[in-house]
């Protein structure tokens, strides 16, 4: 008997997404210190088009129509993020009220509407004081972040958030920000600082994990909102799926393996000889301080087979007409969304898991009647969201999925030149205009995805 699929669960959530500095704008107001992305999109050539963050969606101002624009989409969660430079203009010392006050006022009108709030500690934007101190490359900066974390999820769970992820996507801000230097802060250190300042942030994670649970009010579920590379079993043979598994693991190794394990994996280390970190027994046990949710975010896929090399894997190169949406990047490889989940559930067991983000880039405009019919994006998220059934059906425990993104926004290194949302945005007017694949989601969330 072939297993079947039962569709998602009753209580799945069903949420959209976003992060600050991508939405918000208003960055020199309500005492808002400057932060590494302001410091970055200011610095010529680094962001096409010259597009900066000072604007955005204008979000800061906006929310209240925004949470109203879900509200009438159906949507049941919203996961944002909290800028740093906010509430901490200088990254630590005495918290800004007026900064903190903006995300008691969006949870308030979250709650208004019904919709679960989950919130992001660190969506990449560090208060640039810290980096004049060395951002990640600093230990002490772990210190920082878990102190701010405290702050801010005690203030917020005392107005009812109960989900929180200390950061997001560890693997881009370290090997963009300081690997190639394509995000802030745009540094290329070479391999052994980074295994160093990767480590720094992992350590960032633990000690925030566990200081939100020190200030936390009442029960909350923590986690981090990681982006793991996705290895798919090119065939469906037990040799090539076992060889997935192993490939999970050791592509991971220094972000989720570490996280959830407590341990670099020995490849890892051999891989890097004699620039592998320096790290204690202690560090790792904070490090792997054992999380109530996990949240992943996919985009793309590789593809894995059995090999009889060392490392029992080969990752297959992708032939030059793979097909992609408009990043170039972003392949449309929807089987990331089953054999991501379903590795991560095979691999380490994690109590609950929510897709964070997932969603595509099109070139989406306004035809003449106004309207933005983005047949690409739809059918990237219905296979996607086909594909998370088949997770579903082998047992991984997902309780969600957020869309990235909500509205079209601030798309790091693209600018405004890439688009996300399922609302588009006229970025002169902000006019909001819900695309057809937010009917569509309307319609998914609707039929609770028994109706792809
Ligand atoms: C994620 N890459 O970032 C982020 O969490 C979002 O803030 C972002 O808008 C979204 O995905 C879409 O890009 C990534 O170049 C940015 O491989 C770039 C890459 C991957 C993830």
């Amino acid at each position: 008997m072939g297993r079947r699929s039962e569709g998602f669960p009753d209580r799945f959530l069903w949420g959209s997404a976003t992060a600050s500095y991508q939405v918000e704008g208003s960055v020199n107001d309500a005492g808002r210190g400057p932060s590494i992305w302001d410091t970055f999109s200011h610095t010529p050539g680094k962001v096409a088009n010259h597009d900066t963050g000072d604007v955005a969606d204008d979000f800061f101002r906006r929310y209240r129509d925004d949470v109203q624009l879900m509200n009438g989409l159906g949507i049941q969660a919203f996961r944002f993020s909290v800028a740093w430079p906010r509430v901490f203009p200088t990254g630590g010392g005495m918290p800004n009220p007026q900064g903190l006050d903006f995300y008691l006022r969006l949870v308030e009108e979250l709650h208004a509407h019904g919709i679960e709030p989950f919130c992001t500690l660190y969506h990449w934007d560090m208060p640039q004081a810290l980096q004049d101190r060395g951002g990640w490359e600093s230990r002490d900066t772990a210190y920082r972040l878990a102190e701010y974390a405290g702050y801010v999820a005690g203030k917020l769970s005392a107005v009812g958030v109960k989900h929180f992820f200390t950061m997001n996507e560890i693997r881009t801000f370290v090997e963009l920000g300081y690997g190639n230097g394509t995000h802030a802060p745009g540094l290329k250190v070479g391999r052994k600082r980074l295994a160093q300042l990767n480590h720094h942030a992992l350590l960032g994670h633990g000690l925030s994990v566990q200081s939100i649970r020190a200030h936390a009010v009442g029960d909350v579920q923590v986690g981090v909102a990681e982006n793991p590379i996705a290895p798919v079993p090119v065939t469906p043979s037990g040799d090539d799926i076992a060889a997935a598994r192993t490939a999970m693991r050791e592509e991971n190794a220094s972000y989720l393996t570490a996280i959830l394990e407590g341990v670099y994996t020995d490849r890892y280390l051999a891989g890097l000889g004699v620039d592998a970190p320096h790290f204690t027994a202690e560090e790792m046990r904070i490090i792997s301080t054992p999380l109530d949710v996990l949240g992943l975010n996919f985009y793309t896929s590789t593809y894995v087979r059995a090999s009889h090399s060392p490392a029992s894997y080969e990752t297959l190169a992708l032939p030059a007409d793979f097909p992609h949406m408009a990043s170039s990047w972003l392949t449309v490889s929807p089987e990331c969304v089953h054999w991501g989940p379903r590795l991560v559930h095979e691999c380490w067991r994690p109590k609950a898991i929510y897709i964070t983000e997932n969603g595509c880039s099109a070139d989406d405009g306004l035809n003449a009647n106004g309207e933005c019919l983005d047949t690409g994006r739809i059918m990237y998220l219905r296979n996607c969201l086909s594909q998370l059934e088949h997770a579903l059906a082998h047992g991984a425990p997902v309780q969600g999925y957020f869309v990235w993104s909500l509205l079209d926004n601030f798309e790091w290194a693209d600018g405004y030149g890439k688009r996300f949302g399922i609302v588009h945005v006229d970025f002169k007017t902000q006019k909001r205009t819900p695309k057809l694949s937010a009917r569509f989601y309307q319609k998914v969330i609707e039929g609770n995805g028994k109706n792809l």
